[in-house]
């Protein structure tokens, strides 16, 4: 049967497209059949690639939360468990591919050829974006949820008008597929048979919000109604998420339209370091999601086949300590902006509006503070609030003293440059799985989330207070051999 029939077919049989289990067998479910061809080519030497990827990956996630524990990121979104879905798709791509992003993926940022650091950047807050999206192939990363899957939508119909071969990838979340956004670029790329990819990580949750409150079906039969083919694949099979992905970037250079491929995987760690998920889920879970981890199972098909012994394993590690070092060392280096390059890359042309505010900026700062910081409110000429405690000098003055929220004052970034404002302990540590040990600290000052009775779902207080019961649809562990 041709792939796309069966393809459709299978969008209500929802079982996961998977080749390889989380114990390292080589498999095929019967989608996993259909798309195996699309991997015929991937010997052991690439799947060592594909694993030194992830394990890179996932080292590079490590530091990054290590250096927001430290308070050198603002903040950070980890991908842990994620690292499959990514590099499996992203290795997919060719190099005229587009891909848009949302705001965790740092793998596919990885595969493109982002440097890391610029990643960081952003979440440092030194800078708006960090790469030319022209140079990778990888657009800026989107906070608005959703959105850039219309960018998505809007660049492939560009890419047909002008005649031209590539296929553009975006990538949002299980929540995500709610917004009006997602639900407008799928129509738009029905109708128009855009050649676009919308790659949905449906990593269970949406912050707190299980995937069940989001869709009654799973979220590959959506692409039904719009009228192109929705697949599930097991997002931690990065042999099985290449597969598919080669398969619906060739559908979309083909003139076949978009897909919507499901990638079925799990946020191991919060949803950005500014969460605590024990307070949403249960320990349990996380364990069995621990038990199909992505890199494992490759690594034990790979050890099956001779291909990884405790030495090369040792090795890979290492290369991905140095990597992780060497991003740490230059994130620590990175220099703050010029206040003024705040208006830069805002648009093309600079309106009237904007270079109105970036002279009344360079006005406020040729001009000076009132009073150097030296205690008075920190306001500045012509400032409209002059007595607002939270003025500039707030982190020499701290309006809310006893907070406890604020974990002690070293946990707060210092004002200055990064070279020389002093800067808490920042050596490097690996976060496997266990905080930082500035995280500890943190912990330990705040009040105990696991302490204390979970919070309820936003579903449970919109019903009253009463607990809702999720619907229920056949996930991995209906259809998954694990
Ligand atoms: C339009 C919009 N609404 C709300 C938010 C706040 N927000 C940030 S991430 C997030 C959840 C997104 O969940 P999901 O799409 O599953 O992606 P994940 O974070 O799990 O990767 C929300 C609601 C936002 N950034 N943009
Ligand atoms: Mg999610």
């Amino acid at each position: 049967m041709p792939l796309q029939e069966t393809v459709l077919s299978l969008a209500t049989v929802t079982e996961l497209m998977q080749l390889l289990t989380p114990s390292g067998q080589r498999v095929a479910t019967a989608s996993g059949r259909e798309i195996e061809a699309h991997v015929a080519d991937v010997g052991v030497a690439d799947l060592l690639d594909l694993y030194t990827d992830m394990v890179v990956v996932r080292r590079l996630d490590e530091e990054a939360t290590a250096l927001q524990r430290q308070g050198e990121l603002g903040l950070w979104a980890p991908l842990r468990g994620q690292e499959a879905a990514q590099v499996g798709s992203a290795r997919a791509l060719a190099p005229d591919d587009m891909a848009f992003p949302s705001y965790r993926e740092h793998g596919v940022a990885y595969c493109r050829g982002v440097d890391p650091v610029a990643v960081l950047g952003l979440f440092r807050g030194v800078s708006h974006g960090g790469w030319d999206p022209a140079d990778h192939g990888f657009a800026l990363y989107a906070i608005v949820v959703g959105a850039q899957t219309l960018h998505a939508t809007g660049y492939a119909m560009g890419v047909t008008r002008d005649g031209g071969q590539c296929a553009t990838i975006t990538y949002f979340g299980d929540g995500a597929s709610s917004q009006g956004d997602v639900n407008e670029a799928f129509g738009w790329a029905a109708v128009f048979g855009a050649p676009v990819v919308f790659f949905c990580q449906n990593n269970q949750y949406a912050i707190s919000e299980p995937t069940a409150y989001q869709s009654r079906v799973p979220i590959s039969q959506r692409a039904v109604g719009y009228g192109f083919p929705g697949v599930r694949v097991d997002g931690n099979d990065v042999l099985a998420t290449l597969a598919v992905t080669r398969w619906a970037l060739e559908r979309a250079r083909a003139g076949d339209g978009p897909t919507l491929v499901e990638a079925v995987t799990y946020r191991m760690g919060a949803h950005t370091t500014a969460d605590d998920p024990t307070r949403y889920r249960d320990a349990s879970e996380v364990a069995d999601w621990a038990r199909r981890d992505p890199i494992a199972r490759v690594r034990a098909h790979l050890v099956s086949q001779d291909a990884l012994d405790p030495a090369g394993e040792a090795s890979i590690a290492a290369r991905a300590d140095e990597i992780a070092a060497d991003l740490r060392r230059r994130c620590l280096a990175l220099p703050d902006p010029a206040p003024l390059t705040l208006f830069d890359h805002v648009t093309v042309e600079e309106s009237r509006q904007l270079a109105a505010e970036r002279a009344d900026l360079a006005g406020l700062l040729a001009a000076g503070p009132d009073d150097g910081g030296s205690g008075g409110t920190g306001a500045y000429p012509g400032d409209p609030y002059p007595d607002d405690p939270r003025r500039g000098d707030e982190y020499q003055r701290d309006p809310y003293p006893e907070d406890p929220r604020q974990g002690g004052s070293t946990t707060r970034r210092p004002t200055g440059s990064a070279s020389s404002a002093p800067r808490p302990p920042a050596a490097s540590s690996r976060v496997e799985g266990a905080p930082a040990p500035a995280a500890e600290a943190e912990t330990r000052a705040a009040p105990q989330p696991a302490a204390q009775a979970p919070a309820a779902s936003a579903a449970t207080r919109l019903n009253g207070g009463r607990p809702v019961a999720p619907p229920q649809f056949p996930g991995p562990e209906a259809s998954c051999p694990h």
